[in-house]
């Protein structure tokens, strides 16, 4: 069998578990998840690398249509943009049905690229003949290459994935190194490793336009000292953040210290500051320092 490679945009509605997907299939945490929708604020690619086939995937932001605002609007930009320059598109949906958001999707992907989709978090439907519609419905309005039901939780389903997603790809050499797991600097998984604690800790008390800033980054020996400035737009969202007596902060940067150890291959010294800074969503120039464009 012949080798094959390319680049394959991971699209679909906010929180369908897009992130959970890619992580699962590259084996290590490159793209942040939680349990909140546009988790996902920019492109971040995920590489795995096979024998006989490297999937360079790119995960991308929930597309999302409901709220405007300058953020929404680079973010869907992102989406479109990834869709228009890769070999093949992966489309994820949540089992057990689709809804508007879905159909919405579908029409913003159309027809020219190969498409394959995952019916993913099947790990929380009882009885798998309740897809049966799901598949049928899905097989008659995009006419994909495939169409696979997978547990990004759980992993089942994954290998029959990237099988399909193999035969939707360009016979072609390996376009990255077989080591390589993503292009993002460690620079910038701290930052958002530090943004998915947020997520994580502080729910729905956390208001969207928290985010966080890289100050320092150094490498000294195998140690990397790193510090990190949580941006909050008002005075009120500090103490949030902090917590009482400042927990929530020290649970904050323990995580993520250790899934930077883990990602990183070495030891982390992480500290984090809360700064307020109102307004940010839609300071186009502040966008474009933390490089969503
Ligand atoms: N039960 C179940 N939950 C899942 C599965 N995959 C993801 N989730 C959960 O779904 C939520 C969203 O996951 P993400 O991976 O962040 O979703 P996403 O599509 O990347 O979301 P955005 O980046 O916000 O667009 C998280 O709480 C995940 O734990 C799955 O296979 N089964
Ligand atoms: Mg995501």
């Amino acid at each position: 069998m012949s080798h094959r490679a390319g680049y394959i945009a991971i699209v679909g509605q906010p929180n369908v578990g897009k992130s959970t997907l890619l992580n699962r299939m590259v084996g290590q945490k490159v793209s942040i998840t939680s349990r909140r929708p546009q988790t996902t604020r920019q492109r971040l690619i995920g590489i795995v690398t096979r024998p006989l086939a490297q999937y360079v995937f790119v995960d991308t932001p929930g597309f999302q249509t409901r709220h405007g605002g300058t953020l929404n609007r680079l973010m869907n930009r992102c989406v479109s943009r990834s869709i228009s320059d890769v070999d093949a598109v992966l489309w994820v949906v949540a089992a057990p049905r689709l809804d508007a958001a879905d159909r919405e999707v579908q029409g913003l992907i159309g027809k020219t690229v190969p498409l394959v989709v995952a019916v993913n978090k099947i790990d929380a439907v009882g009885n798998k003949n309740e897809l049966l519609p799901l598949l049928g419905e899905i097989h008659a309005l995009a006419e994909p290459r495939a169409i696979v039901p997978v547990s990004a939780r759980s992993g089942d389903g994954v290998e029959d994935l990237l099988a399909a997603l193999r035969d939707a790809l360009p016979e072609r050499e390996r376009l990255y190194g077989e080591d390589e797991i993503t292009t993002a600097s460690e620079r910038m998984l701290a930052a958002e490793l530090v943004r998915e604690k947020l997520f994580r800790l502080l729910g729905e008390e956390l208001p969207y336009s928290a985010t966080v800033e890289i100050e320092k980054f150094e490498l000294e020996g195998g140690l990397r000292r790193i510090h990190a400035g949580i941006l909050v737009d008002k005075p009120g969202h500090k103490g949030i953040v902090i917590g009482k007596g400042g927990a929530k902060l020290k649970e904050i940067s323990t995580q993520a210290r250790q899934d930077m150890e883990k990602l990183f291959g070495g030891k982390v010294f992480l500290e984090v500051w809360v700064k307020v800074k109102s307004g940010w969503a839609d300071d186009l120039g502040i966008l474009k320092r933390l490089g969503i464009e």
